[in-house]
């Protein structure tokens, strides 16, 4: 790695994040049926119909892997925390679930890792869904009385909350572009998921408050855009993109308004009144947490619905996930955020990472382009911290190999490689480089 803990400033944390459906094994310890699930069933969703039934089985084996958290010297931990494990239908308490969490944050705290929970990680209870999941406005209090219950057991001992994780995804890619769970292609249904789910994080928020919580925000999803050449189109396009995408949730949160590119084609789709909501959804937070990966090129394309717009690759060197590698990216949104928008509230990098098509030889996993990857993002975040913004630490995506949504078990994200045969954890090079890199 090329660089060390003490170029950062004092407090830094360094991390890896996972989540629970990804990681835990579904099927174990009462859990309820999800709306992954039931997307996994259905035709050419999801890669070999896979689930998370198993997945790393990180239900029973969370102590050796925490104990490889450790070993690496992270200071924190960013987990989710299943709703469907904790309320089977959405609205009855499984005991079973919050003793597992229980068990798991004090397995933490043991080690000397921070807890950072994050309640909604897309595993939406399928009884939810039935009845229109994040198209009803119910829900959103639903999830109010899930963070209620969650928190009551073990809100006493987290260092952190996030309310969701990536709305863009739970909203946009899963009910515009078909790509998530629940799979629909339905602008209705999107505009109402763009703001349950943010009314759903004000609900989740006023709930924590309620609770005496103190360090509780929300994780969002940004996409470097760029208009594909120097035409007054595509300048048009990208506008659009990044107000869909990196402005809506953002805006909302922090100034309590969406932006005019993206309610162009939502708002004859808006749920009613949905003005009367924007105090809820932007009281403070704490904390803002930005998960970045890639950039894209955008282009119009007047033979699209709207948004009429068409997104391809950067020019860039690509991960296994297709994802053009674009460090600058990171450094640029880190610097925008603070500056546009939360000022000096303090920013995490909770996920950045690379899925590669990583192979045990000899007992050893050699992803040399992962150890590049994480360094030179380390390397952005340490540059915007110097333009002023105001990060306090960065997690890795991921801490294990696991469940890659609709890419099934194909993509392989992890500082340590899981064989999802024997679900042998072997570190990777990645693993034992920031490992040398944070070390105190
Ligand atoms: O695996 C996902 C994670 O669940 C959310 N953020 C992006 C990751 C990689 O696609």
């Amino acid at each position: 790695m090329n660089f060390k803990r003490t170029d950062f400033p004092e407090g830094f944390l360094f991390g890896a994040a996972t989540a629970a459906y990804q990681i835990e094994g579904h099927q174990f310890g009462g859990a309820g049926s999800t709306h992954w699930d039931t997307f996994a069933a259905g035709p050419g969703n999801v890669v070999r119909a896979e689930t998370g039934a198993v997945a790393c089985d990180h239900y029973h084996r969370f102590a050796e892997d925490l104990d490889l958290l450790k070993d690496a010297g992270m200071d924190a931990y960013r987990f989710s925390t299943s709703w469907a494990r904790v309320m089977p239908d959405g609205q009855t308490v499984n005991p079973e679930g919050l003793d597992f969490y229980d068990r798991l944050v004090d397995a933490m705290l043991e080690r000397g890792l921070k807890p950072f929970q994050t309640l909604y990680h897309w595993e939406l209870p399928s009884a939810l869904a039935d009845q229109g999941g994040w198209m009803n406005r119910d829900t959103c209090e639903r999830f109010g009385d899930f963070t209620d219950v969650i928190t009551a057991r073990i809100g006493d001992r987290v260092a952190s909350v996030a309310t969701i994780n990536e709305p863009w995804c739970v909203a946009y890619l899963s009910h515009f572009l078909g790509h998530h769970a629940p799979g629909l292609r339905d602008i209705r249904a999107t505009a109402r998921a763009m703001h349950h789910i943010l009314l759903a994080h004000g609900i989740g928020m006023s709930r924590l408050r309620a609770k005496g919580m103190d360090t509780c925000g929300i994780v969002l999803n940004f996409d470097h855009t760029d208009p594909v050449d120097d035409t007054p189109a595509a300048a048009r396009a990208a506008a659009t993109t990044d107000a869909i995408y990196n402005r809506w949730f953002i805006e909302a949160i922090s100034k309590g308004t969406y932006p005019a590119e993206a309610l162009e084609g939502f708002a004859p789709h808006m749920p009613a009144n949905w003005q009367d909501d924007m105090a809820l959804i932007s009281q403070p937070i704490d904390f803002l947490g930005v998960n970045y990966y890639t950039r894209h090129k955008v282009s119009a394309d007047d033979t699209a619905v709207w948004p009429h717009t068409q997104s391809e690759e950067g020019p860039g060197a690509k991960t296994q996930m297709g994802w053009e590698i674009y460090p600058d990216g990171l450094c640029g949104f880190l610097t925008r955020i603070s500056r546009d928008y939360v000022g000096d509230m303090p920013i995490y990098v909770t996920e950045n990472g690379m899925a590669w098509d990583d192979n045990v030889e000899n007992g050893a996993v050699d992803d040399r382009e992962r150890r590049q990857f994480i360094s030179d993002h380390v390397l952005a975040t340490r540059r915007a911290i110097d333009d002023g913004a105001n990060v306090r630490g960065f997690f890795y995506w991921s801490l294990l190999d696991n469940y890659e949504w609709a890419f099934g078990y194909e993509k392989r994200f992890g500082l340590i490689h899981v064989d999802f045969d024997t679900l042998k954890r072997t570190p990777k090079a990645s693993y034992h480089a920031l490992k040398s890199g944070i070390a105190r």
